[in-house]
């Protein structure tokens, strides 16, 4: 089996545009995985939801890793973390890369932001961009705590969302080239994908990009293709969607106050078996237990 971080590098370095879609938990990894997608983000939004708090590092970096464990133990296929801001200085990072590995997480991506950060999509014109040379040491010490030469270091550009522009984006995506980072994530908070793909233009193939189209979520995949986009990232799907199907059931049994209104439409209690895989434990009894 191929290493997760040789198999992330892959998905990166490939010619083709390849799709890696968000989970925040074991099933929901499992499920992705199943699906047929070959890589899992693990999303900050999405932890952070799934744990109850906001996307403002109120849950711990040990707490993000926990569940990252579970999700890894859960499937075969390499997972990005959202790192956010590698919840410190260039010293966390490093401990941030080694704890990684240790639990076989393929790649971490650090935006250019400030500890405790804020999600994008709030008040992105108002947030404040970290120091570039700073970041630029932290891209570098995690590249030099890794142990595995494929673990990826994806580097993320908030200039755009900050509402400082081309020219702000190249400087720092260059920046991070040099000091060492594996990709680029640019990210966008526009409805059309105009910066991604001015940026893509000027950028060239310097580094493989990475998108996040949550906002032009409109645009035709095809344009991403064309553009030469290396990974998008459907960043928050899985949360939104069970979000929607609870949020549905549960008010159609506060009112309905009868399971039959909902059975038909949700999984029969043997798929949770099947996705927890107790066959194999069944199995594993039938070895290991004595026989009476
Ligand atoms: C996340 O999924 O947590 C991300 C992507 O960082 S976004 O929410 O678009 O900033
Ligand atoms: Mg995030």
């Amino acid at each position: 089996m191929t290493r997760k971080t040789t198999q992330f590098r892959n998905l990166l370095n490939s010619d083709r545009l390849e799709f890696i879609l968000e989970a925040h938990n074991g099933i929901s990894a499992k499920i992705v995985e199943e699906a047929g997608f070959k890589g899992i983000w693990g999303s900050g939004l999405s932890l952070s939801a799934q744990y109850g708090v906001r996307d403002n590092n109120e849950a711990s970096w040990t707490q993000v890793l926990d569940m990252l464990e579970f999700m890894s133990d859960a499937t075969t296929i390499p997972i990005l973390l959202d790192g956010d801001t590698g919840y410190g200085n260039f010293n966390n990072m490093q401990r941030l890369v080694r704890k990684l590995e240790q639990r076989d997480i393929a790649a971490v991506c650090i935006e250019d932001k400030l500890f405790p950060k804020t999600n994008s999509f709030i008040k992105g014109t108002a947030q404040p961009l970290a120091d570039i040379e700073e970041f630029c040491g932290k891209i570098k010490a995690g590249k030099d705590a890794q142990g595995d030469d494929d673990f990826s270091i994806v580097a993320r550009v908030e200039a755009f969302i900050a509402g400082w522009g081309l020219k702000e984006a190249m400087r720092r995506a260059e920046a991070y080239r040099k000091a060492g980072a594996d990709a680029i994530l640019m990210h966008s908070a526009l409805s059309v994908p105009d910066e991604i793909l001015a940026f893509k233009k000027e950028w060239g193939d310097r580094l493989p990009v990475v998108i996040v189209p949550t906002k032009y979520y409109a645009t035709p995949t095809d344009q991403f293709r064309e553009a030469g986009i290396s990974i998008a990232i459907w960043a928050n799907h899985m949360i939104r969607t069970a979000i929607a199907s609870m949020q549905k059931n549960a008010a159609t049994l506060m009112a309905e106050e009868s399971l039959m209104a909902i059975e038909d439409s949700i999984a029969p209690v043997k798929e949770i078996f099947r996705l927890q895989g107790a066959a194999e434990l069944q199995e594993a009894e039938k070895r290991y237990l004595p026989k009476r």
